[in-house]
């Protein structure tokens, strides 16, 4: 199976759990696109019906529109029952480094306000521990003097090895711009970096800091989609 089939089966498990009626987070990146796609689906068919959904970003919002999902926002549903997202690592706790994608901040805000938050992943999203992979820490921060803030959050993790590297566009070079107007600054960890709630504190701490993308203690369900199959854990 390929990667991409393994979280078309993970996605489609979450689906599961979506019932008539709900009001839903509608996650971002290439695996939460199988779940919308799903959905849009069932509702297409009458499987589903009366779901509200809470894009996590202007692409989601786009797929979602396209498939005919009612859409809302935050401001009109503060509370949801269900949201369904990827992820880019998942420690053995549950905890989460989401953004790889550019949407964590939105994705941050909508999960957190979800009386249950399922996360779907591939198994290579599976790490010992958040951080350690060597692959990016996304941190969300204001355009405004963004080296500054990348030198702060540098310096603050020096013992982990951490080097910051603001994300451009590759095809010109430009920085990213995310669905809010700011930049994304990767941080890259050579060791762990121990308390992750600490470490998220320190980092919010930060006046440029927007916002980081170590979902600690938020996801509820975990579904991953291996070679022997996909398992459903909950917190
Ligand atoms: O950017 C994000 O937060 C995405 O949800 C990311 O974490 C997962 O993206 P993927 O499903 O394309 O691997």
């Amino acid at each position: 199976l390929t990667q991409d089939q393994l979280k078309k089966i993970a996605a489609y498990k979450a689906v599961e759990f979506v019932e008539s009626g709900m009001v839903l987070g509608l996650g971002t990146g290439s695996t939460a696109k199988h779940a919308i796609d799903r959905i849009g689906h069932l509702l297409s068919q009458g499987k589903l019906t009366n779901i509200i959904g809470i894009p996590t970003s202007t692409k989601t919002h786009e797929q979602a529109s396209s498939l005919n999902i009612p859409l809302s926002d935050l401001d009109t549903h503060p509370v949801l029952d269900l949201a369904i997202d990827g992820a880019d690592e998942v420690d053995p706790d549950m905890n989460l480094v989401k953004g790889r994608g550019g949407s964590l901040l939105r994705e941050k805000m909508i999960e957190g306000c979800c009386k249950k938050f399922i996360v779907i992943v591939d198994e290579t999203k599976l790490v010992d521990y958040v951080g350690g992979s060597g692959l990016a820490l996304p941190v969300e921060v204001v355009p405004f003097c963004w080296k500054f803030t990348a030198k702060k959050l540098e310096c603050m993790f020096e013992e982990a090895g951490c080097v910051a590297k603001l994300r451009v566009c590759c095809e010109n070079g430009e920085a990213y711009v995310t669905d809010n107007g700011n930049y994304v600054v990767d941080l890259f960890l050579k060791k762990c970096i121990g308390d992750l709630r600490a470490a998220g504190d320190k980092m919010m701490r930060v006046v440029g800091v927007v916002e980081h993308g170590m979902f600690v203690d938020m996801a509820t369900t975990l579904i991953v989609a291996g070679e022997f199959g996909v398992t459903v854990r909950n917190k």
